[in-house]
């Protein structure tokens, strides 16, 4: 940037018109979704300008709008720093602001698709069955306030009933959060609500609308201060929306819409007949991994992914992980090479420039583990084997949401179920009561799982390990 000249943020041209609507306006869409969609504009035309929608809090709304929203995407490698402004985002709603603006975004003919990142708990479903959870708040408000909705299931509903009033076709509802079969299972969630409101709009939702499943990837942590600051010292200008993620990116899309769409492939994005062996590659392979570190890390006193990965230790640990455990129990999807897809994790955990802090992946963990990891685990006792290192993983969980760090400090436990698992486990005596009673939680472990011995054993004496020795030292030994 050239001394005197003034710094600006600004878009090439106007905001493009509006073909999608948005629910979940946080860093990953920004990554993600927006980058993607900006580039197949550019390459492939079409009017798919996004109108975000903010379920919650207006902060995405008031940094985006102050600068027509527009934002920085920061790539951030070993190699250096690159900063591309995103031009694809035309507007921001705020949804309890005033809810019947986003039904009407949303039922607007020009609408074609509904993307979510609303990340695991805004799907208000239960994570041990993949069900809608009727007794969810939210939903509970939505089923008896339809015109005020509040939750993402509500918001799609009311918007697809004012569609089928108009004549209009569905729009089609792209799940882009880390779920297994995250497609049927918003259209599950939706057809649910759906039918407790309205059986002809239920069948009409089965019959005509679409939920392609969705396999989406790029490490991307929460934005901080000292990005926004590196930004403006790189850049001359400030970009309080700006967002920071790795080079690597990989969206996989199941080729079934119910209109038109924006050909994302002309920006890298493949669209198969089949996403499953995609998906569970990558919610094994990485997010299980990355749960994993995240707790142990955690505990170990590790504040980012990549000084955990830098531990050799932990690195073995993810390495001997995939081989053992992880690996053996997928198939691999059509172009991808398991071991080099695992190796080529590991480089990307280990990415120096990009600071992903275990805190925040442990987040919302009774909401991550089914998927991540008591599937995996699952599929191991199956073919007869204990996987002891993801029983390790589950036993670094239940410490961690035991809210207490291995120097007797308190954690900060986000996880809407964390006062029930606290109680929990403080409510019980030895290790393997407080086990026991965390295994009784229904929303994270069905029933089988939970009273297989082998597991309850295998996860018993790996919490013990960790109570006696601590985590770096129980890694050490399970690594040896
Ligand atoms: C992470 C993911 O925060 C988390 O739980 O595991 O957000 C992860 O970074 C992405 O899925 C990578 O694509």
């Amino acid at each position: 940037m050239e001394a005197g000249l003034p710094a600006r943020l600004t878009r090439d041209g106007a905001a493009p018109k509006i073909g999608i609507v948005h629910l979940g306006p946080g860093a990953f869409f920004r990554a993600f979704n927006a980058v993607y969609t900006d580039e197949a504009m550019a390459r492939a035309g079409g009017d798919w300008g996004i109108r975000a929608v903010s379920l919650r809090s207006a902060t995405a709304r008031d940094e985006l709008k102050a600068q027509g929203c527009a934002y920085t995407s920061v790539t951030l490698s070993p190699e250096g720093r690159q900063a591309r402004v995103i031009g694809s985002v035309s507007d921001v709603l705020v949804a309890p602001e005033d809810p019947e603006a986003v039904i009407a975004a949303m039922a607007d003919p020009d609408v074609h698709v509904v993307s979510l990142t609303i990340t695991e708990k805004g799907y208000c479903h239960n994570p041990a069955t993949g069900r809608m959870n009727a007794d969810h708040p939210d939903i509970s408000h939505d089923l008896a306030a339809l015109d005020a909705p509040r939750s993402a299931p509500g918001f799609i509903v009311a918007a697809l009933a004012r569609r089928k009033d108009a004549g209009l076709r569905p729009f089609t509802v792209l799940s882009c959060d880390n779920l297994p079969s995250n497609g049927p299972l918003a259209r599950g969630v939706v057809t649910e609500f759906a039918r407790r409101t309205d059986a002809d709009l239920a069948r009409w939702i089965e019959d005509h609308g679409r939920f392609p499943a969705t396999m989406v990837d790029r490490i991307t942590p929460a934005t901080t201060e000292a990005d926004i600051d590196a930004l403006e010292q790189a850049e001359g200008y400030r970009d309080p929306a700006c967002v920071v993620h790795e080079p690597f990116r990989q969206w996989v899309i199941e080729d079934d819409f119910a209109g038109p769409r924006p050909a994302w492939e002309a920006a890298g994005a493949q669209i198969v007949a089949s996403v499953e062996a995609h998906e569970l590659m990558k919610l094994r392979c990485l997010n299980g991994t990355h749960s994993t570190l995240a707790y142990l890390g955690y505990l170990a006193g590790y504040e980012t992914i990549a000084e955990t990965t830098a531990d050799a230790d932990f690195a073995r640990l993810c390495e001997r992980l995939w081989a053992d455990e992880i690996v053996p129990t997928l198939t691999p999807p059509e172009g991808e090479d398991l071991p080099a897809y695992c190796a080529a994790l590991l480089d990307r955990y280990r990415n120096p420039a990009i600071q992903h802090r275990t805190w925040q992946i442990a987040m919302d963990g009774s909401q991550k583990l089914p998927q991540r990891i008591l599937g995996t685990i699952r599929d191991n006792l199956a073919a007869g084997r204990v996987p002891e290192g993801l029983c390790l993983a589950v036993a670094a969980w239940m410490t961690y949401v035991g809210g207490v760090d291995e120097h007797g400090k308190a954690i900060d436990v986000r996880d809407p179920l964390a006062d029930t698992l606290r109680a929990a486990s403080a409510g019980a005596d030895g290790v393997w009561d407080k086990v026991g009673a965390l295994l009784a939680q229904r929303e994270v472990f069905d029933a089988a799982l939970a009273e297989d011995a082998r597991f309850r054993e295998a996860v018993t004496s790996a919490f013990e390990r960790l109570q006696a020795r601590g985590s770096r030292a129980t890694v050490a030994e399970y690594v040896r």
